[in-house]
């Protein structure tokens, strides 16, 4: 679950993750320090993996298609938006060594960026600006089990 932080409400945030019941072996398919996106829950179906940030998934052919997600870097979360260039109205971070499948309707489906987290002391997707955007941040699962 995650939790948001003060502006939370004017956001439009909502719960992005929630635990994956079935098998989780293709989520360890993810490799070291790599994040990864699939278009199906539990790491299944057509993904990519990627060391570097993503303004525009349209290039990998992943836009609007995630529906879980693996972030096997050991020190750096990452951050997913629903709009180009690492926008939008929700963001959602997923720390380091962390799996997660996307299970709300306001996120999955509709990831089209990904980076690496601006801050990680505090987690956060944003660098907070007056009070249009705020940081989320929370805990998904440990990567891996
Ligand atoms: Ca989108």
């Amino acid at each position: 679950m995650f939790i948001a932080g003060g502006a939370a409400a004017t956001l439009g945030l909502v719960t992005v993750f929630v635990a994956p019941s079935a098998a989780q072996a293709a989520f360890s398919d993810c490799p070291a320090d790599l994040f990864c996106l699939w278009t199906d829950p539990d790491g299944g179906g057509p993904g990519i993996w990627s060391k570097a940030d993503r303004p525009d998934l349209r290039v990998q052919n992943m836009d609007d298609r995630t529906s879980s997600v693996a972030n096997n870097s050991t020190t750096r979360g990452i951050c997913l938006y629903p709009d180009l260039d690492f926008d939008g109205a929700w963001a959602a971070y997923v720390p380091a060594r962390t799996w997660a499948n996307i299970t709300d309707s306001e996120a999955d489906d509709q990831v089209t960026s990904v980076r690496w987290a601006p801050s990680e002391d505090p987690p956060a997707c944003w660098v907070v600006s007056g009070s249009r955007k705020t940081r989320v941040a929370g805990s998904a699962q440990p990567f891996g089990r």
